[in-house]
C-alpha cells in the first residue's frame, strides 16, 4: 500500500501501465488516477502551482462524475466514452452550446497536458547537471501546451515554471533515488506515457475531436 501523501514517480508510472487493455483502449479509470498522481506531485511543489492544479482537479472531477454517473458503463475507457457521447450527441463541436464539459471536450485538455508532460519528462531524462527545470519546462509548454492558451494563461504559467526548483530537489521529490535511477525510470515511463497519448491522439483524430471547443 502506497503512502496516499507522498508522490512517488513509480506510482505514477504504474497507474499508466494499468492505463492499456490488451486490446489498446485506454481506461479512464487509470488515466485519472494518473492524472491524480501528477496533480499530488504538482501540489507537492508549493501554492504558486495552485491555478494549474485546480484546473486539472475540477476536469478529474467532471471525468469522474460521468465515470460514476447513470451513464457510467460508457466511461470505461476513452473508444467507449467518443463512442457514445458521439452517437448520443452529448458533444459541442463547434462552439460551446448545450454541452459545454462533455468528457469528449474535458479529457481533451487533459491529453494535451499529457504531450506537454512527455515532452518535460523526456527533457528531464536527457537534461545535466546544470540544466534548468524552469528552461526544460518552459520549452515544452510551449511546444504543446501554449498553443491552445490564451496569453493571460501563458503568462501565468511562464510565471509559475520560474518558481520551479532546481533539477536536484525535483528529483528527489520524485522519490526514486539517486539521479542516475531517476532517470532509469523516466526512460521507462516514457514509452508507457507516450502510447497512451498516441492512441488517444490517434482516436480523436479519428473522429475530428482535436479541436473541440
Ligand atoms: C515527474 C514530474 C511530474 C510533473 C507533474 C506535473 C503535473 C502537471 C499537471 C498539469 C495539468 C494541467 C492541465 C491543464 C489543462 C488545460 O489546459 N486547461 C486550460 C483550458 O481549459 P478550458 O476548460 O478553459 O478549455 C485552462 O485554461 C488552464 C488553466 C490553468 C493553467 C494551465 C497551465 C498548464 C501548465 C502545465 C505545466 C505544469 C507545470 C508543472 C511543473 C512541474
Amino acid at each position: 500500500p502506497a503512502d496516499n501523501q507522498k508522490f512517488s514517480l513509480q506510482e505514477v508510472l504504474d497507474t499508466f501501465k494499468l492505463c492499456l487493455s490488451e486490446n489498446k483502449e485506454v481506461y479512464l479509470e487509470q488515466y485519472v488516477a494518473g492524472w491524480r498522481g501528477l496533480v499530488k506531485f504538482l501540489n507537492s511543489l508549493g501554492s504558486v502551482f495552485g491555478f494549474i492544479s485546480k484546473d486539472a482537479v475540477s476536469k478529474l472531477q467532471i471525468l469522474v462524475n460521468y465515470m460514476n454517473g447513470e451513464n457510467a458503463s460508457h466511461y470505461a475507457t476513452v473508444q467507449s466514452m467518443v463512442k457514445y457521447e458521439l452517437d448520443n450527441n452529448l458533444v459541442d463541436v463547434n462552439k460551446k452550446e448545450s454541452h459545454p464539459e462533455s468528457g469528449c471536450r474535458t479529457l481533451l485538455r487533459l491529453h494535451r497536458a499529457l504531450r506537454w508532460l512527455e515532452l518535460f519528462l523526456d527533457r528531464l531524462r536527457t537534461s545535466t547537471e546544470d540544466s534548468k527545470t524552469s528552461a526544460l519546462c518552459a520549452e515544452a509548454y510551449n511546444e504543446s501546451l501554449a498553443q491552445h492558451h490564451p496569453w493571460m494563461i501563458r503568462k501565468a504559467a511562464g510565471m509559475a515554471f520560474l518558481v520551479l526548483p532546481g533539477r536536484q530537489t525535483f528529483f528527489e521529490v520524485m522519490n526514486v533515488g539517486p539521479p542516475e535511477q531517476v532517470v532509469a525510470k523516466l526512460g521507462e515511463a516514457l514509452p508507457l506515457i507516450s502510447e497512451v497519448y498516441q492512441i488517444t491522439e490517434d482516436l480523436y483524430a479519428q473522429h475530428n475531436l482535436l479541436d473541440l471547443p
